[in-house]
């Protein structure tokens, strides 16, 4: 199958690339760099290191496995970029993970709210565009994220819910209330893309992704030019393998708060086969449908005892350090999302376990010479100081 992949430079994209390329469909990794000049930005970047550029990784791909993997280095906010990747690559599927992914970046202030919800938004109505277009019957496997629903005091349905109301019933999009501005990108999103599906008759699945860890996949372990990035700065790292890291380096674990905020979570090995289950198993012709990605829900606390305990048993000295929660989210909630559709299609999921969370203190380990300390403490606060506010 001809896959396009939107972001193949990032975190997931790049492995997701190589996944495709080695099981024989023909793949184009599309990316314009956006999270490596943020990085470059703040004075932050990977522990791994990665090569420079989709050409240089590509490139490498080619010498380690004699594959090709197509590249195109641009934007997706420019029309003439998606237009022309679209009519010269003629994608049957298209997966999505081109947009700014972090929600402390969508807080930092004004300027990086706007970019994040511009460049998500408008990108992601390009590509709809472009498939109306240009490749309609095309399926478009879209990552959104679990943090769409929020943290409701009801069960959490993949994506739909049933209504009884004033003695009549349907079937509507399950109720959003996310987080940040990041988050509330998605949802617009989503509402894009399930317009484009009931109104031009696009095909599309909606990935409601928790949050991701690990560090290695089939694929970047073949050679360490292949690497995948990996962040654990306050910006872009996310929850478990920032406690890698940082039980790994003697910096106490950050538990912001009281620790009970409750996640669906994943190992990045299970993100590229949701995705490919997705791919292989495509919508119809004008459906719009939604799977919730993840295989497990932890507490924050739950996820620092298991790295205390690993790191005890790894002979690791690992603190766990309640902080001033930087975010506005609730710390004590019910949380109870189905996720079944995955698993109906197939999905057979990699746990999380003290032998895994070993094997990411080995990886991290090799870089731990890479660290920046004064990136780890979070500094982007949900609410701006009281004093600042009178003065807008
Ligand atoms: N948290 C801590 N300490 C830390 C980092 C995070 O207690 O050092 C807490 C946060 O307050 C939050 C939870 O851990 O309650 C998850 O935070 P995160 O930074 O791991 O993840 P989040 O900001 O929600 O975003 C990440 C990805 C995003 C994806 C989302 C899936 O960056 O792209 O959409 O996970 S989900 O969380 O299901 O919405």
């Amino acid at each position: 199958m001809r896959i396009l992949i939107l972001g193949g430079d990032g975190y997931l994209g790049w492995p997701t690339s190589m996944h495709f390329s080695r099981r024989g469909h023909e793949v184009h990794a599309l990316d314009d760099y956006l999270r490596r000049r943020a990085h470059a930005e703040a004075g932050t970047t990977s522990l791994t290191p990665i090569l420079p550029s989709l050409p240089a990784r590509t490139k490498a791909w080619r010498e380690v496995t004699g594959l090709e993997i197509g590249v195109t280095e641009g934007d997706l906010l420019e029309w003439e970029v998606v237009e022309r990747v679209f009519q010269e690559f003629q994608p049957e599927a298209i997966v999505h993970y081109g947009e700014m992914p972090s929600a402390p970046y969508s807080m930092i202030d004004r300027e990086h709210a706007t970019f994040t919800q511009t460049n998500n938004v408008i990108g992601t109505l390009n590509v709809l565009f472009a498939m109306a277009e240009l490749a309609p019957d095309a399926h478009l496997v879209k990552l959104g994220t679990m943090g769409e629903y929020g943290t409701p005091n009801i069960d959490i349905e993949e994506g739909f819910i049933t209504i009884d109301h004033n003695g009549r019933s349907d079937t509507l999009p399950f109720p959003k209330m996310p987080g940040s501005v990041y988050h509330l990108s998605k949802v617009h999103d989503s509402h894009n893309i399930h317009f484009a599906c009931r109104i031009w008759g696009l095909r599309s699945t909606d990935l409601n992704q928790g949050v991701v860890y690990g560090i290695e996949t089939d694929e970047t372990k073949l050679d360490p030019r292949l690497a995948t990035r990996f962040d654990y700065d306050e910006v872009f790292g996310t929850a478990l393998n920032r406690f890698c890291l940082q039980a790994v380096i003697g910096h106490p674990l950050t538990v912001y708060g009281k620790g009970g905020q409750t996640r669906g979570y994943l190992n990045i090995v299970d993100t590229l086969r949701c995705v490919e289950l997705a791919v292989l198993n495509p919508a119809e012709a004008g459906e719009y449908r939604v799977f919730n990605q993840f295989t497990e829900q932890f507490s924050i606390l739950d996820l620092a005892r298991q790295v205390h305990e690993a790191g005890t048993a790894y002979g690791l000295p690992v603190e766990v350090r309640h902080l001033e929660n930087p975010r506005v989210e609730s710390e004590e909630h019910y949380y109870n999302p189905a996720h079944t559709k995955l698993l109906d299609l197939g999905l057979e999921p990699h746990l999380l376990s003290e032998t895994l969370i070993e094997s990411m203190f080995v990886a991290i380990e090799r870089h731990s010479d890479r660290v920046i300390l004064d990136h780890i403490m979070p500094s982007t606060r949900w609410r701006p100081p009281a004093r600042e506010r009178t003065r807008r």
